[in-house]
């Protein structure tokens, strides 16, 4: 079996989703300066220093998770609407919807004695099969460099097109090392997990999580982030919570478009989001029906 694929962020587009629509998995080193990281870190810091450990067979017991970011982290806000990430949510994502979102945002710290976490799938939150592409897809940006002593994301490269009651061997499994400023995508239908982490440090990743518009987001952004500074965050920000509606009719408020409320053009009539390409066929339907030409 082949490692990992590994490109530099400056790589061309195609060939990062080349890769990644192969293996259902990539590493993008050099995503982040050396300045931009220092500052993601101290930004986290802030908050991490304050979390307690997670209690759960799933989430572990020495591993802590900062979830929110958009509210705790400028440089998060930015990474959020990186044009890598988005042209990279635009490829696959699009095909399944109109409009995609953040799904979440988690700070992921292993600590030293955390075993390996259970090998699954992050769409399995999803109760349903979609056949016409990935419903979520995932970046994990490495804070710390991700090392198979420390718990480096284990993945499992080709196990998006498996059947999901396969089981990876254990050499079907590869640890994602990458040093911090770098980014592993992977897709919401393949197999992952936490590493061990036989360190003694801790071992932070960023999860910048995005899925198809018409899903429930596993966090809830509505919540998370205070309308108040929602309403300063840039529109391509504010979409990506989800301040849009899904045509058709989607995710309205009061009849219009939720993002109306952000920005204080709020109106009274009670519209409708439809399709484009529905439009002719209502418009017609309308029109027939109000002249008395279809049966009652
Ligand atoms: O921390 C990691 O490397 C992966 C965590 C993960 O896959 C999860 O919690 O769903
Ligand atoms: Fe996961």
């Amino acid at each position: 079996m082949h490692d990992i694929y590994r490109f530099s962020a400056t790589a061309p587009l195609h060939a990062i989703t080349a890769a990644l629509e192969h293996d259902g998995c990539v590493v993008v080193t050099d995503l982040l300066t050396p300045t931009l990281l220092g500052t993601l870190r101290e930004e986290l810091a802030v908050h991490l220093s304050g979390t307690a450990t997670c209690h759960g067979n799933f989430y572990g017991f020495a591993t802590r998770r900062l979830s929110g970011l958009i509210s705790k982290s400028q440089t998060c806000r930015q990474l959020a609407i990186h044009p890598l990430i988005t042209a990279v949510m635009d490829t696959f994502l699009l095909l399944s919807c109109r409009e995609y979102q953040l799904n979440l945002t988690q700070a992921i710290c292993i600590g030293p004695g955390e075993p390996q976490q259970y090998i699954h799938t992050d769409a399995a939150m999803f109760p349903f099969e979609n056949r016409s592409g990935e419903s979520m897809i995932n970046c994990m940006i490495a804070i710390d460099d991700f090392t198979s002593e420390n718990g480096a994301t284990r993945v499992v490269p080709g196990s998006h097109r498996w059947p999901p009651t396969r089981e990876a061997n254990a050499d079907e499994i590869l640890d994602a090392t990458m040093p911090a400023g770098s980014m592993l995508i992977y897709f919401g239908s393949l197999q992952h997990g936490g590493g061990a982490n036989r360190s003694a440090g801790e071992r932070t990743g960023l999860v910048l999580s995005y899925s198809l518009g018409w899903l429930r987001q596993a966090e809830n952004q509505y919540l998370a982030v205070p309308l108040e500074l929602a309403a300063q965050l840039p529109v391509r920000l504010q979409r990506l919570l989800g301040y849009f509606v899904h045509a058709p009719n989607l995710g309205c408020y009061e009849g219009q478009d939720p993002i109306a409320l952000l920005d204080g053009s709020l109106g009274r009539e009670f519209r409708e989001f439809l399709p484009q390409e529905v439009e002719p066929q209502l418009a017609e339907f309308r029109a027939q029906a109000l002249s008395g030409r279809h049966a009652r």
